[in-house]
């Protein structure tokens, strides 16, 4: 099974509505005059909530093959939930991908990994993919290994997503998170071949091998080629280095 290989940016809490434009105007030149072809590698982009409208209008005006992520949701469907988003207003502004799990959201907001799966099944449920993130403590590796804790974060995660739900998994060791100190293609090889062993016993050979799995943190244009090369390495999702748009086109064209 051929796996289309998807570079995803999650900018985190930056740019205005006006910034968030600015770049993704400029990423499209650049992918044009590069000649990138959306086909070969997927390029997702993840704005603040209160840009997703300003992009998503930009996308849809000049039929950029860009696709829209945003950063979290909401588990619940509507209510009384001061200050969170719907997956139902996410789906309305064409978003495509929702970020779960990320380890930002694990610490600085308590999230468990079932609130996670709910998260992710509220993302399904209205018609979009949740990329379900996992990722070991630097204590975690020294405790358990590499592999340990991300495959228990994924199987908890997935006990609330339905069987036959799409999603995609991005590992992101937590110490390897904005450090600048990336893990070796190796490491990333090794938990990425794990999680999708273990996505065969949960979910059976075939959506094993559908299913895209991301490396994440400190990801750049001179690391990029080596996590492309692994094979159960199919894409990452970048931080801070997409938010540089000639650094993050670089990126863009691993293969190159
Ligand atoms: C990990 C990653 C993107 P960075 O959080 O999610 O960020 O590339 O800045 O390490």
């Amino acid at each position: 099974t051929e796996r289309t290989p998807l570079i995803a940016g999650n900018w985190k809490m930056n740019l205005d509505h006006l910034q968030a434009i600015a770049l993704v105007q400029k990423l499209a030149w650049g992918l044009s005059d590069v000649r990138h072809d959306f086909s070969a590698a997927e390029v997702a982009v993840f704005p603040p909530f209160t840009d997703l409208r300003s992009v998503q209008t930009l996308l849809a005006a000049d039929k950029l093959s860009l696709t829209l992520g945003a950063q979290d949701v909401s588990p619940h469907e509507a209510g009384a939930y001061t200050g969170d988003i719907s997956a139902a207003m996410l789906a309305k502004l064409d978003v495509s991908y929702v970020l779960v799990g990320h380890s930002e959201r694990r610490q600085g907001h308590g999230e468990s990994d079932e609130t996670v799966g709910l998260k992710a099944r509220a993302a399904h449920a209205s018609g979009m993919v949740p990329m379900i993130c996992v990722g070991e403590t630097a204590a975690d590796l020294e405790e358990h290994g590499a592999a340990a804790i991300p495959v228990a974060q994924l199987t908890t995660a997935l006990a609330q997503l339905p069987e036959d739900a799409e999603f995609v998994v991005a590992y992101e060791p937590v110490w390897a998170i904005g450090s600048g100190q990336a893990a070796t293609p190796e490491q990333a090889e090794d938990v990425a071949r794990a999680l999708r062993e273990h996505l065969r016993d949960l979910r059976g050979d075939d959506r094993a091998a559908r299913t895209r799995i991301l490396y994440g943190g400190s990801v750049a244009s001179q690391n990029i080629a080596g996590f492309m090369r692994q094979p159960n390495v199919d894409g990452a999702l970048v931080g801070g280095a997409s938010l540089k748009v000639d650094e993050f086109t670089r990126i863009i064209q691993f293969q190159k």
